[in-house]
Formats: structure tokens, C-alpha cells, sequence
């Protein structure tokens, strides 16, 4: 079979380069291992910039999060045994959004397959990309239900099939991948209980980073900082939650409300960035081209800015309009995600100075933190980057 375009991976970045290819009329199959329902429960991201929200509703694809997200203007550090809020509306106007990943990739696929008419296959194996040096690519596949090997002829493939992906195991020996490990863990847990407050916290004490991250009325996201190579099991309920009573303690503050935990993770927090972001037919999106740990809520943002742009180049090129966007999209992207990666690195070195075990890192971290709450033009510049409204980009 023949289709203009094949996706691979059915993450926030293909499904909405799916949907605007869709809605320019440009036919494509979406490829994806997982099946519906597992791609629709996976918890991940909830922080969302509202200049993504923007180019979601531009596109059509808003519509359940304008509807149910929270908007958020405040976030909070606690160090020194105090709570400090940051109000980043109050210098930039602008807002974060949460709501849930798993929420708004049932609305894609919704709007991609159900409303848009698009094709999607779940639970494909052995996904391969061939021939991307040359105009005519193709992706092959084991069918689930027949155990058929298929091949797909198209113009373009959208690799967007995140970090452990058939992409980024295609790429020739002139793709160069930067890496950068930010030398600890985080135990990343879902609890069944409402947020302890009404905005973001970031803990930095003396025995590791914590975060408080509102979910929904009943989930609430929290991150610890372990050793790496710390297993779940060596995180039991009550070790949990006595860490982050510790972690996030501060004086003029409740304590945190307790509740079962729905999901403990280890992740080994690292970067990386693939350059470029194109091959021969191949165009990468989201973590399949680039990785940053959840340090600054940043991934799927990045993801949906470069689906944005893949979208609407692939769709202009594909209906004779302007080709300048596919052109570029490469450079562009990337100009964002170096932007994202610094500001990832910089935050990182806040979050793990004043446990690093290094008075020096502790004072300069300190230094660094007391900034933000004393100098108006640092706490903008953060704001900025902390928005994604930064002019650099
Ligand atoms: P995804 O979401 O990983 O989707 C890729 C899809 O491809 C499928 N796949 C394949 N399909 C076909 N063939 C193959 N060979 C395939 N291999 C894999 C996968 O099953 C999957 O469905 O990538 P995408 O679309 O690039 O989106 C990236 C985001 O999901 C990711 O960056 C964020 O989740 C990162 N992230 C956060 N980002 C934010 O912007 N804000 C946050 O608050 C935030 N919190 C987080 C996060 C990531 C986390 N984890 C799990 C690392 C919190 C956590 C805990």
C-alpha cells in the first residue's frame, strides 16, 4: 500500500502531525506498537505553555483542554526551611496549563481517527524504515492480527516514536546524538491524593530535590531525588512519603496530604540531542529526536512545537504551498531545543546544588536561588525561560 506520509508513533507529536495532515486533506497512516487503550492511560507530562495550548486551538486540537485544564500563575521553591512563590504571570502575563498526557492523547486520537478519518494501526511489530536516501521510503511491520509482513511506500516518514524508537535505530552514521547525564535519579510517583497545594513546588534540601507536581482533584505527581541505580522496591510507602513530608517541609506551610501510590518509577535523567533533526525522507519529532528529563516540564512541549512545524511543512509541501517550512525545520527546531536544554541544565544545577554533599555547589545554589526572589530582571529572565517565552527562540 502507498500513503504521502507515514508517522511512526502514536505519542503527542504523531498524532498531532496526523490530525494537521488530516485537516490539509493529505493522507497518513499512523504506526504504533502500544494499543489504544495502553497510549491513552499512559501517565506522563501535564505541564502545558500556553503558546502550545495557542497552536493547539489554531489547529483544531484544544478543544477538551480549554475545557477542563487548569491554569496555573504561581509556582513555589522551599529551601531554608521556608516557602517562596514565584508569581510569573505577575511579570510575563502568561500562564501554564495543566492537564494530564494520557487526557489529551485520547483527545488526539479521538479527533485523528474517529472525527478526522485517519488511518492507525495499534500493536504493530518489528517496525523498519527503509530506503530514506531516496524519494521513494517505505515502513514495514508485522501485522498484529495476521502475523503479515506489510510494507508501506510513501514520500515522507514522521519519526515520531520517542527515545526507544524504530527512528532513532534507523539513523545513518552522520547523525550526531549529544548527550548530557545530569549524574542522579528521580523516583517519579503518581499518588491517589488531591495536590497538597494549588501550585508547583520544588524543594531543595540538603538530602535530595523534591517536587510536588497538581495532576487532577484526585492525582497528584511527586518527584524525589535517589541515588542512581536505586530500585522501586527500595522506595516503600512509608519511606516515601516520610522523604517528602522532610524534602518539602516548611514552617509556615501545611504538611502534605498522604495517599496510595499509583506509580514509582526510577529514571535515569539524562539528555540528548539527535542533529540534524532530518535524513534523506526522514524527519524526527519529539524525544525520537530529542530527550530532556522532566526537570522542567519541558518534553512534550518540545514535541508539540516540532509536531507544529512538521505538520505544517509536510502539509504545504504535499498541496504544491510553500516548501520553505519543511525547508528549514531542522534548524528551527533545534534553535528551541538548545534553548530548552540549557534552561533544563541550568534548573538542574538549582535542584541538585544544595545536596550535591558540596558546600561550594550548596552556596553558589543558594546564591543562585536568592537571585530570583531579589532581582526584578532575573526573575524575569526566568519566567521567560520557565514560559517558553523567551525572544531567543
Ligand atoms: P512518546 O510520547 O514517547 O510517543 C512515542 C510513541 O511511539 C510508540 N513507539 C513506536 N511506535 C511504532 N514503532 C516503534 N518502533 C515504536 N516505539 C515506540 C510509543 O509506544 C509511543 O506511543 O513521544 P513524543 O510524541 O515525542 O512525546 C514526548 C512526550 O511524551 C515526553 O517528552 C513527555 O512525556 C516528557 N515529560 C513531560 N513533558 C512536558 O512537557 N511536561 C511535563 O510535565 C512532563 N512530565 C515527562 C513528564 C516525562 C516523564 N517520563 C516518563 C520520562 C513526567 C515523566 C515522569
Amino acid at each position: 500500500s502507498r500513503f504521502p506520509v507515514v508517522v511512526v508513533g502514536a505519542g503527542p507529536a504523531g498524532l498531532t502531525v496526523g490530525n494537521i495532515l488530516r485537516a490539509a486533506g493529505v493522507g497518513c497512516l499512523v504506526l504504533e506498537t502500544e494499543s489504544r487503550r495502553f497510549v491513552e492511560q499512559r501517565p506522563r507530562a501535564g505541564f502545558i505553555e500556553e503558546r502550545v495550548v495557542r497552536g493547539l486551538e489554531q489547529r483544531g486540537l484544544a478543544g477538551g483542554l480549554l475545557e477542563r485544564a487548569e491554569r496555573h500563575s504561581v509556582c513555589e521553591f522551599r529551601f531554608d526551611g521556608h516557602g517562596h512563590p514565584f508569581d510569573y504571570t505577575e511579570l510575563t502575563a502568561g500562564h501554564h496549563w495543566v492537564y494530564p498526557q494520557p487526557l489529551l492523547v485520547s483527545d488526539l486520537v479521538r479527533e485523528y481517527a474517529d472525527v478526522r478519518g485517519g488511518e492507525i494501526r495499534f500493536g504493530v511489530r518489528d517496525v523498519r524504515l527503509h530506503d530514506l536516501d531516496s524519494d521513494r521510503p517505505a515502513v514495514s511491520y508485522t501485522d498484529p492480527d495476521s502475523g503479515e509482513r506489510l510494507l508501506v511506500r510513501c514520500d515522507f516518514v514522521a519519526g515520531c516514536d520517542g527515545a526507544r524508537g524504530a527512528s532513532r535505530a534507523a539513523l545513518p552514521d552522520r547523525a550526531r546524538t549529544s548527550r548530557y547525564d545530569l549524574g542522579v535519579a528521580w523516583l517519579a510517583l503518581l499518588a491517589e491524593a488531591p495536590p497538597s497545594s494549588d501550585r508547583v513546588l520544588f524543594g531543595m534540601h540538603p538530602s535530595g530535590f523534591a517536587g510536588h507536581m497538581p495532576r487532577t482533584p484526585e492525582v497528584t505527581r511527586y518527584y524525589l531525588q535517589c541515588p542512581p541505580g536505586d530500585h522501586p522496591d527500595d522506595w516503600p510507602h512509608e519511606r516515601v512519603w516520610s522523604e517528602l513530608q522532610q524534602r518539602l517541609r516548611a514552617a509556615d506551610r501545611p504538611p502534605l496530604t498522604e495517599g496510595r501510590l499509583l506509580e514509582k518509577r526510577v529514571l535515569d535523567m539524562h539528555n540528548y540531542v539527535v542533529e540534524p533533526m532530518v535524513f534523506g525522507r526522514l524527519f524526527l519529532a519529539g524525544d525520537a529526536a530529542h530527550l530532556v528529563a522532566p526537570i522542567a516540564a519541558k518534553g512534550m512541549n518540545l514535541a508539540l512545537h516540532d509536531a507544529f512545524l512538521l505538520g505544517d511543512g509536510l502539509a504545504a509541501r504535499l498541496t504544491g504551498g510553500d516548501p520553505a517550512g519543511l525547508d528549514g525545520y531542522s534548524r528551527t527546531c533545534l534553535r528551541r531545543v538548545w534553548e530548552y536544554q540549557e534552561f533544563s541544565q541550568w534548573l538542574s544545577g538549582i535542584y541538585h546544588g544544595v545536596s550535591s554533599g558540596d558546600p561550594y555547589r550548596a552556596g553558589t545554589t543558594l546564591a543562585r536561588l536568592r537571585r530570583l526572589f531579589t532581582s526584578p530582571l532575573a526573575a524575569a529572565a526566568f519566567a521567560e525561560q520557565y514560559l517558553g517565552t523567551a525572544a531567543a527562540y
